[in-house]
């Protein structure tokens, strides 16, 4: 009988929920690897996204609320391709959500798990998430089935087939490029290793971290994490590691004190840039 009957005129309905699955999603899509967009240009192309690179779906209440984290210095050419990407990508997946690029500033050695530590914990201040993304800059979805959504036990790795790799997993215990957690899971694990300046084996730490406090990593089927990732050389400042081998022996003994509970910085800067939260954050050096 009431079929249709929306409510006396001004007297608006609570929304629905969002859809389990998304109407938008269209599975594999093609990606251009570099961007001849400029920031303004992608802006245009996402008029529903709010300054701080938020969006939430127009038209129905969310299920999810995901903050993606992005360890960053001096790749501009590859943040515009993930920006030009992702931002479509994620509205595709029905998603509120929001983007936080973590610079690090300076011309010290880069260190990727500490700007992550900074960029969960400077993301959370916020409120609004249940699930962070760590995500590399330069590698794009190339699936949209791949959903950015959290496991409620476990950290999710969602990066488990990357053209350089052949399209599989390295090596079994992977956990680079981008993975997911939840608040809970971050605590539980101490966070990231504060500790690893220069490139490789931080990754290989979380994975540790995640098994020595009791959980384990879930992912999506390989025919879905399918990556691509832009090609380029090592950094400047972030040359490889050569104490990565060490460390990795003691990550047994030093989880517990190494991590969220030592992270220590100087937030230099946040601003809301219309695609993203800008997070300018100064972290030292390598003793
Ligand atoms: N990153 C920057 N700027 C840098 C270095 C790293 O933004 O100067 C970020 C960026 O998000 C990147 C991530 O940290 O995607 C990881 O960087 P990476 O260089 O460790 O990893 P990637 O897989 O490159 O991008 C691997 C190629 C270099 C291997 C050299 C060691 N043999
Ligand atoms: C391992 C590194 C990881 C790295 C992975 C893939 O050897 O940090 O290679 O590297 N672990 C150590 O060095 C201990 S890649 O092919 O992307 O350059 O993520």
């Amino acid at each position: 009988l009431l079929s249709g009957y929306t409510g006396p005129p001004g007297n608006p309905q609570p929304r629905r929920d969002c859809p389990l699955l998304s109407p938008l999603l269209v599975g594999p899509v093609s990606v251009r690897l570099s961007s001849p967009l400029s920031l303004d240009e992608i802006s245009e192309k996402n008029p529903l996204v709010f300054p701080g690179g938020r969006y939430s779906p127009p038209d129905c209440e969310p299920r999810h609320h995901t903050a993606i984290v992005v360890p960053y210095r001096n790749r501009l050419s590859h943040l515009r391709a993930l920006l030009y990407h992702l931002h479509p990508f994620l509205q595709r997946q029905q998603l509120h959500y929001g983007i936080y690029v973590v610079h690090q500033a300076g011309n010290s050695t880069f260190n990727r798990a500490k700007l992550l530590n900074v960029g969960v914990r400077e993301a959370l201040r916020d409120g609004e998430w249940s699930c962070v993304f760590l995500h590399d800059v330069d590698l794009l979805p190339e699936n949209d089935h791949n959903i950015y959504t959290c496991h409620a036990q476990h950290p999710t790795h969602l990066s488990v087939a990357m053209d350089k790799f052949g399209y599989r997993l390295p090596y079994p215990q992977y956990f680079g490029g981008v993975s997911a957690v939840t608040p809970d899971q971050y605590l539980r694990m101490n966070g990231f290793p504060n500790q690893y300046w220069g490139w490789g084996g931080e990754d290989d730490d979380i994975a540790a971290r995640i098994r020595l406090s009791g959980m384990k990593i879930v992912r999506p089927p390989v025919t879905v994490g399918h990556y691509k990732m832009i090609k380029h050389k090592g950094d400047k400042g972030n040359e490889e590691n050569p104490r990565r081998f060490d460390l990795l022996t003691r990550t047994r003994r030093n989880w517990r004190s190494d991590g969220l509970s030592s992270l220590t910085y100087e937030l230099l800067s946040k601003k809301l840039e219309p695609l993203y939260t800008n997070l300018s954050v100064s972290i030292g050096d390598d003793p």
